[in-house]
């Protein structure tokens, strides 16, 4: 059928059930002697629910993929994270929480109940990070998930956030002994709620709050030393709508550019909005890096024209012959008496990184990300890139037949430049519908080593290296 020729061509949508544990894999080249510690990984790797499949990416099971490196040698485990989500759409055969494109079936009556219930998924699938010396994997709900680094096993909910609001991100930054992130709380009169947990403390501090009749989706936000940067692009949710209104969430946003998008910086000292800055609409899920320049602020995000990459993601979109989604580009908007826009590279780029521990906030030089050949037809990411923002100069690695995961940075221990390290990816072999963890030097974006997964792993979003 047609189902099964173009689940060939993406085996990155297809549902992998396999678990192992510290699997040995083989490596092939040479991992740097420096290089231990584990990278951590969530996405989406169950696509169906009984007889129904699930619609958007975004909506997959969540497991969680660990690749362990010591002495040269690479350990893999995988298991699926056992939230409320998952376990009673495995127990029942039927969706149990609502997703972000995919909502339960629910009669009439079943409806006026849900009301009243607890139906915010813990489908933690986006994100991997760490607070108070734990390991939580998260989604855009409040709900982070517990787990243990060593065996994959689900801790279970901590520190639940639906008391503080609705919808936040799976981008927390963390600076100066602080994460911050913040959450929209969807309600007659919403706010954004920017808040901060000092490392090792759970307490949520609440230091802005912004009211908005119609908030925006906002997947990620901005961190200078000073400031915290909202990027409130056009894509908005009647709140009174979304309560009544019986759709999946992301489809009670609405794309008005006639609102532009609007630069929102917060002072992290005071919590006080000390300037707006509008400019043209534009879309993005990802913030690059921010940093102060005298008087200006500088933000680089990955950007689109609009939030159609957001259809784009559907699966029936991602598997139908001839896809072929517009990229995202590196764009820098310098925020002052104007907004000033320059491309920093052409793309298609997603899922950046930087040197984060050393150049987050900060002026920086090198952005990473995946990337997509041209031709054939542009696909879902296929590419490694590394973008030097200064020039504008990019170097490429790719293999025909793979697709690539989020390149993770990780520097080497006497590191003197900013690109001293490794690159990780998680890259996908269509063809041998298997999976290999990839190495490569950050500097020249030449591979040192890679070592195949036992099975193929579908394509996820973000982890972290932890050592
Ligand atoms: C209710 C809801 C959800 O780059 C990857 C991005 C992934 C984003 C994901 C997976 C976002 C998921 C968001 C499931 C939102 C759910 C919210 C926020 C508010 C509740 O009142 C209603 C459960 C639909
Ligand atoms: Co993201």
């Amino acid at each position: 059928s047609g189902t099964a020729s173009v689940d060939e061509r993406h085996p990155g949508f297809r549902s992998l059930e396999n678990e192992v544990a510290d699997r040995s894999l083989p490596v092939e080249g040479e991992l740097p002697s420096w290089l231990e510690g584990t990278l951590l990984r969530t996405g989406p790797a169950k696509f169906e629910v009984g007889d129904r499949h699930l619609r958007h990416w975004f909506d997959g099971f969540a497991m969680l993929h660990r690749f362990a490196i010591d002495d040269g040698a690479v350990t893999y485990s995988n298991r699926f994270l056992e939230t409320r989500a998952y376990e009673h759409a495995t127990d029942e055969g039927e969706l149990g929480y609502r997703e972000f494109a995919t909502d339960p079936c629910r009669r009439i009556w079943e409806r006026f109940f849900t009301l009243f219930s607890d139906t915010t998924t813990d489908n933690a699938n986006v994100s991997v990070a760490t607070h108070a010396d734990r390991f939580r994997a998260m989604t855009e709900t409040p709900i982070p998930v517990e787990f243990d680094p060593e065996t994959l096993e689900t801790l279970g909910v901590v520190a639940d956030g639906t008391d503080l609001g609705d919808l936040t991100t799976a981008h927390p930054h963390r600076d100066d002994g602080e994460t911050i992130n913040y959450v929209t709380d969807l309600s007659r009169t919403s706010e954004y709620r920017v808040f901060r947990m000092p490392d090792g403390e759970h307490e949520r501090d609440v230091f802005a709050t912004v009211s908005r009749d119609r908030p925006a989706y906002m997947h990620s936000f901005g961190l200078t030393d000073r400031y915290v940067i909202l990027a409130e692009f056009p894509f908005v949710v009647d709140p009174l709508e979304f309560l009544v209104r019986d759709r999946p969430f992301i489809e009670n946003y609405e794309w008005v550019p006639d609102r532009g998008t609007r630069f929102l910086v917060i002072e992290r000292a005071t919590g006080e909005v000390v300037s707006t800055h509008e400019t043209d609409a534009f879309f993005a899920f990802h913030h690059v890096n921010a940093f102060e320049d005298g008087d200006d602020i500088v933000v680089d995000v990955v950007a689109y024209d609009d939030a159609s990459i957001v259809e784009d993601l559907y699966l029936e979109e991602i598997r139908s012959e001839g896809y072929s989604p517009d990229g995202g580009r590196l764009d820098r908007f310098r925020l002052g008496e104007t907004v000033a826009r320059e491309a920093l590279y052409e793309g298609p780029i997603e899922l950046p990184g930087i040197n984060y521990d050393r150049v987050n906030a900060e002026p920086y030089r090198y952005a990473y990300g995946v990337g997509n050949r041209e031709n054939p037809p542009r696909d879902v990411p296929n590419t490694l890139v590394k973008v030097d923002v200064e020039t504008g100069a990019a170097s490429e690695w790719e293999e025909p037949g793979t697709y690539a995961g989020e390149p993770v940075f990780v520097e080497s221990p006497d590191a003197t430049a900013e690109d001293d390290g490794v690159i990780l990816s998680v890259v996908l072999d269509a063809a041998a519908e298997r999976s290999f963890l990839l190495v490569l030097d950050a500097g020249t974006f030449e591979e040192l080593a890679r070592a195949p997964a036992p099975h193929h792993i579908p394509l996820g979003f973000h982890g972290i290296f932890a050592d």
